[in-house]
């Protein structure tokens, strides 16, 4: 069924447990604050989902739809916003919320942005980081992994929309793109 797919890499049991310590994690930061967890549609979508009920504390949520990739998996650097925030965040405490960073070049655009609306603070949690393959220099305050330079799907992550709906953390096989 998924011929084009290699090894499992991050399990739902592996995923559930590391969502559960973030989400104590960012109870314990946020005690007596009203954040925003701000969710990068789409692939952020799952992540937010589980992560906003790990988290013991008064939260509110917004979306933002923002896209690099197109179809394929390198960034074109080209940043578009495709949905904005349904409110003004100024004084706010604003956690964005990603499924990963990998170039850093949506999250640089991204936070650039939002610092511009003047939140009272800004953070970031991203499910998983991919280190090795930054262009920009960005800083994370939460991670949730960080993987090999190797294309993944699942968990919200996709390839040419397809794949966001398994459970788990898969890898593309690279001829599938090469
Ligand atoms: C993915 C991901 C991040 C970004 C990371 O979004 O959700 O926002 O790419 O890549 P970068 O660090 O190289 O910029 P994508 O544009 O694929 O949109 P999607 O979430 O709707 O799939
Ligand atoms: C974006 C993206 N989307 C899915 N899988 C990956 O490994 C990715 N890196 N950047």
């Amino acid at each position: 069924m998924h011929a084009d797919l290699s090894k499992i890499l991050l399990t739902e049991e592996q995923i559930a447990k590391r969502v559960a310590e973030l989400g104590e994690e960012i109870t314990e930061d946020y005690k007596g604050k009203f954040p925003l967890l701000l969710c990068i549609l789409k692939g952020a979508m799952p992540f937010t989902s589980d992560l906003m009920r790990a988290i013991k504390g008064p939260v509110q949520v917004d979306f933002m739809a923002i896209s690099s990739y197109g179809a394929g998996t390198k960034s074109s650097g080209v940043v578009r916003i495709l949905k904005d925030l349904d409110h003004s965040i100024e004084g706010q405490d604003v956690l964005v919320v990603e499924d990963i960073i990998d170039s850093g070049l949506t999250l640089h655009y991204l936070l650039d942005n939002l610092r511009s609306r003047r939140p009272a603070s800004l953070k970031v949690v991203t499910l998983l980081d991919k280190p090795g393959r930054r262009q920009v220099d960005v800083k994370t305050d939460y991670n949730g992994f960080d993987i090999p330079d190797e294309f993944v799907v699942g968990y919200g992550l996709d390839f040419n929309e397809r794949y966001r709906n398994l459970p788990y953390i898969r890898v593309l096989k690279p001829e599938v793109y090469e």
